[in-house]
């Protein structure tokens, strides 16, 4: 077989094994942010498991690929070529391969899928959230219960983008959606929930246990809408804001509720 097209085909798994390692080599910001919440140690474990498997695959699929460009080429094989009807045992031998994989991994993540996402696991579920989040087009607006412990009554206050936690506590969100799908995404927290219309007590919860050991951005981290909601969609960008301790928290809350409830009188505005 021609040498050119060898070439060819073998740059695409040279590549990709390139744009890997460059890609998790760091400092480069290619990568995952660093890990914030207990469970995402979990779930990059299981991410790196999957990464292995498919790896693994990966090369063993690469490597047979370019064995036969080279064993197959026209050039040692003159002649028409041969038309298989396929073999039914190997066929049975590699679809029964790929199940196996799939089950072990749906039996090995249960664990860590049922901590992270069945409600019955959530904490404090006989306290009020922490938080509500509403999804709309093209904003997160978050609302904190006040010292009732009640949502959508006077004292709540009300902030868009910006969620602020507190470290290593407890912290349990009721998420809905205004309008259309969204997903809240926060990477450095490893989770992500769609917002469904129609369903307006889906849950998300995670304890913040450590902050990224960038000091430059050491307690803000990124929130995504993950899911394609219209045009604004790269516009739901926010940030967690992750407090020490509950006194700094506290003073941030009332220090924004006061701002909210100010009146122009308050803020020596004209009226
Ligand atoms: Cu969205």
């Amino acid at each position: 077989m021609n040498k050119f097209w060898i070439a060819l085909f073998a740059t695409v798994p040279i590549m990709a094994i390139a744009f890997f390692l460059i890609g998790m080599s760091k400092g480069n910001g290619l990568w995952l942010p660093v890990n914030i919440t207990s469970i995402g140690e979990e779930i990059d474990h299981l991410f790196w498991v999957i990464l292995a498997l498919t790896g693994v695959t990966f090369f063993g699929v690469e490597a047979v690929f370019i064995w036969f460009l080279i064993k197959y080429g026209g050039d040692k094989n003159p002649g028409k070529g041969i038309y298989s009807h396929g073999n039914p045992k190997l066929e049975t031998i590699w679809t029964i391969i790929p199940a196996g994989i799939l089950v072990f991994l749906a039996l090995y993540q249960y664990d860590t899928w049922k901590d992270a996402k069945f409600k019955v696991n959530a904490p404090s579920q006989d306290q009020p959230v922490h938080a509500r989040v509403t999804g709309g087009q093209f904003e997160w607006r978050l609302t904190y219960p006040g010292a009732d412990g009640q949502l959508d009554t006077a004292d709540d206050l009300e902030q868009v983008n910006v969620l602020h936690v507190v470290k290593n506590e407890p912290t349990r969100l009721q998420l809905r959606s205004r309008d259309v799908l969204h997903s809240f995404f926060i990477p450095a927290a490893r989770l992500k929930q769609d917002l469904v219309p129609g369903m307006p007590n889906q849950q998300m919860w995670f304890t913040v246990i450590h902050t990224d050991d960038d000091p430059s951005q050491a307690d803000v981290h990124e929130i995504a809408c993950a899911e394609l909601c219209g045009w604004g969609h790269y516009k739901m960008r926010g940030f967690l804001k992750v407090h020490e301790t509950r006194e700094q928290f506290e003073a941030w809350f009332q220090d924004a509720l006061a701002k909210q409830n100010a009146t122009t009188e308050d803020l020596g505005l004209p009226e």
